[in-house]
């Protein structure tokens, strides 16, 4: 076994049991070796917090080692972070994101913000048990591009509806896009309560958002040329 395959093992092993000294030194001692943070992220970390959760429903595991699994992978979070961001170029739109009312969970939610900050999103994070004033006051103040909710449980799906009632009431609706995701959702749930769009996974939510603003702003690159030509036509007119 190479020491990368050693370090993707250890990590999803130290995850598993909730080792965060332990994970924390792996992460470094990957990135040390030249190992790609995606890599980190998506073959050990990500797979170890699933089998926390297949041991959670099998009731080998209660709350508190899911607990300690997920704070053992924020610490590498924190450490791959910015790498990730770093890839990104200049802002490519405005993104709001957080966790809906009643709903903890931060780590997919937190992922995204990762990703989308990596492809160049100036993302306004919420957290997480974000009661629907708050998502309508940051869409009021930061207008972006695109507004999303992140829902992990069963229980909170149904704060979508109650926030999209929420902007629809402040005269928001229609000035930005809607996303959401989580473990539960799907895409004919997303339909259902009226979202503009539904990602499984954060890769898909920022290709998403970037092929939103892209069209957008081909849109208004199109709405500019128009513009020019109309007004070289009418130039050319008055000069006879
Ligand atoms: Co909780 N929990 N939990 N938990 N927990 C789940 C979600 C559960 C599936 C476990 C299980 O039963 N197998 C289950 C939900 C069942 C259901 O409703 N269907 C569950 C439960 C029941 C609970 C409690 C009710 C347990 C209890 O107290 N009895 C409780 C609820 C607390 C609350 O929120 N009010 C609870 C508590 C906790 C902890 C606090 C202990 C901890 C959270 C720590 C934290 O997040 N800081 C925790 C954990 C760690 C989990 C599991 C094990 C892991 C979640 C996770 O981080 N996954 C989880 C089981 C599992 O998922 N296997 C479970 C990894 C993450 C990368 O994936 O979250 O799906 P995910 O995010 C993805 C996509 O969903 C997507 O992109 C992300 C990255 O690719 N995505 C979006 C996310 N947001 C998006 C937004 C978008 C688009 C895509 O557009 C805007």
């Amino acid at each position: 076994m190479s020491r990368e395959e050693e370090i993707r093992a250890g990590l999803f092993e130290h995850t598993l049991n909730g080792h965060a000294p332990e994970v924390k030194a792996l992460t470094e001692e990957g990135l040390k070796l030249g190992m790609n943070p995606m890599d980190i992220l998506f073959k050990a970390l990500i797979p170890s917090l699933e089998e926390v959760g297949r041991r959670f429903e099998k009731g080998d595991f209660f709350v508190p080692e899911m607990l300690i699994a997920a704070r053992a992978m924020q610490g590498a979070l924190v450490i791959l972070r910015p790498l990730i961001a770093e890839t990104g170029a200049q802002p490519v739109g405005r993104y709001v994101i957080g966790t809906v009312k009643g709903d903890i969970h931060d780590i997919g939610k937190n992922l995204c913000v990762i990703m989308l900050e990596g492809a160049g999103f100036e993302v306004f994070d919420l957290g997480v048990n974000t009661p629907p004033e708050k998502f309508v006051a940051a869409v009021e103040e930061h207008k972006p591009d695109v507004v999303g909710f992140s829902a992990f449980l069963t229980t909170t799906m149904p704060m979508f509806k109650v926030n999209i009632d929420a902007l629809t009431k402040a005269g928001l609706r229609d000035k930005v896009h809607i996303a959401v995701g989580g473990a539960p959702v799907t895409q004919e749930y997303a339909k259902h309560v009226g979202a503009d769009s539904y990602a499984p996974d954060a890769s898909m939510a920022t290709r998403m958002a970037k092929e939103l603003v892209g069209d957008r702003s081909q849109t208004s690159q199109g709405a500019q040329a128009l513009e020019q030509a109309v007004k070289l036509i009418d130039e050319t007119l008055k000069k006879g």
